[in-house]
């Protein structure tokens, strides 16, 4: 069983959105491509997923700044602009992305007090989101994943897929994803290539 995960493409993360990822739009037609390709038995799709006031939002921290390190329940943290609220526009797939072929939805970051990158489990790795059970029910033995942003949330989703399910193959489609920071970008996919993440683009994936 092989799957697509793809990771939050949403409005928020595509330019004209609150937090948006540069050229985080362009993985739309790639992301498509690969939906429409046959090549996968289970297309999953995660959403960033948080309510109005989130502990990771400057905007709930006297005096913070977005894109300034904070702290939220004692840890250091990100702090960001305010983004992808439940059932706001900002948090909807990008309406371009052939949403009815994706069989399952994973929403994250609902909990105010932590923020949740990977769309496996908290920041605090304390609770799981249910997406490692879904799959290994499912008798998931390959995940190509991809989307926004590489070195936020397709990083740690990646990382916990390779420790959580570790008979499973994870490869991460680089041009189906962009990044926020380029730098990090560049440390993001050295970090999922030594924990065992196959690093590849769609034509490989298509292949
Ligand atoms: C993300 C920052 C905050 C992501 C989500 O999807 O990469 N980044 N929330
Ligand atoms: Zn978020």
């Amino acid at each position: 069983m092989k799957a697509l995960l793809l990771i939050d493409i949403q409005n928020g993360f595509c330019p004209g959105g609150n937090l948006p990822v540069p050229e985080g739009d362009q993985v739309v037609s790639v992301a498509n491509q690969l939906i429409d390709s046959g090549k996968y038995d289970l297309i999953v799709a995660s959403q960033d997923w948080h309510p109005a006031g989130h502990g990771s939002f400057a905007s709930s921290h006297a005096g913070k700044k977005p894109f300034e390190m904070g702290t939220l329940s004692g840890k250091p943290q990100m702090m960001w602009p305010d983004h992808c609220v439940q059932n706001s526009k900002d948090a909807e797939f990008h309406p371009g992305l052939h949403v009815d072929a994706i069989d399952f939805i994973q929403q994250k970051g609902q909990n105010p007090a932590v923020d949740s990158y990977s769309a496996f489990r908290d920041n605090d790795q304390a609770a799981l989101t249910g997406l490692a059970a879904y799959l290994r029910n499912r008798d998931v033995t390959e995940i190509d994943l991809c989307g926004l942003a590489t070195d936020y949330c397709v990083k740690f989703s990646a990382l916990d897929a390779v420790e959580m399910l570790p008979d499973v193959t994870v490869r991460f489609i680089e041009d189906a994803s962009r990044g926020i920071d380029p730098v990090g970008v560049l440390a993001a996919i050295d970090d999922m290539r030594t924990h065992g993440v196959a690093i590849i683009d769609s034509k490989e994936a298509l292949a």
